[in-house]
């Protein structure tokens, strides 16, 4: 029973201290240039959010060169991955603003690994 117990804590606690979760796959991808791209095709999507959520970014590597995926002003990094899919998971509450996303390996932001994540006021506030 305690067992049971003790798996639940987590999920109550989120559930009170974050509005909701959330998750995202970035996959990096190099045709051309680099980028980041959402489960829809799209290249370095806009990630929306709202102030408290929690949020999951799933980061998988598909083109086999080596990638990181940061949020510096959300201090907010992830590990680096290498091979063609490998993944690495990072988490965070979002703050209320608008941040950049991107590679900070060399040259990689330049050649186009740079997006943006948005986050709203509180679901619910007006
Ligand atoms: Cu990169």
């Amino acid at each position: 029973m305690k067992t049971a117990i003790y798996a639940l804590i987590p999920l109550v606690l989120f559930g009170a201290g974050m509005a909701r979760g959330e998750t995202f796959t970035l996959k990096t991808e190099m045709s051309g240039e680099l980028a980041f791209i959402g489960p829809d095709g799209t290249k370095n999507p806009t990630l929306e959010l709202h102030e408290g959520d929690g949020v999951e970014l799933i980061i998988e590597n598909g083109d086999g060169v080596p990638h990181i995926f940061t949020i510096p002003e959300l201090d907010v990094k992830s590990a680096r991955v290498d091979t063609p899919g490998e993944k690495t998971i990072v988490k965070f509450a979002a703050k209320k603003g608008a941040f950049k996303y991107f590679c900070p390996l060399p040259g990689h932001r330049r050649l186009g690994m740079e997006g943006t994540i948005v986050c709203k006021s509180k679901r619910g506030d007006r």
